[in-house]
């Protein structure tokens, strides 16, 4: 069994080494980021730090999510797997509003 597990873990561990993980904050209404440049492949966690709930989405081709309305202290995690720029929003606050560039 030993043989056949462990270069699937090295695998699994090279691939994440390789892709990173952003914060991006909410706090008074805005995202603590206008413009973001990531990789395909990276994360990027949505914290909420107001005392009031944001619902992070994006309509975009190269990544459409809806993140559902969340609580200050809580936060959400997205990975981006497809080059391109996404727009992302709040659907309770319209003024927020930012740009993820995912390159290759
Ligand atoms: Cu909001």
């Amino acid at each position: 069994m030993k043989k056949i597990i462990f270069p699937l873990l090295v695998a699994s561990l090279s691939s994440a080494a390789l892709a990173n993980d952003y914060l991006v904050d909410q706090k008074d209404k805005a995202f603590s980021k206008k413009s973001l440049k990531i990789k395909v492949g990276d994360t990027v966690e949505f914290r909420n730090s107001d005392p009031f709930f944001h619902n992070v989405f994006s309509l975009s081709d190269v990544k459409s999510f809806d993140l559902g309305s969340y609580a200050q202290g809580s936060s959400k995690k997205v990975v981006f797997d497809k080059p391109g720029k996404v727009e992302v929003e709040c659907s309770i606050h319209p003024q927020m509003q930012m740009v993820i560039e995912v390159e290759k």
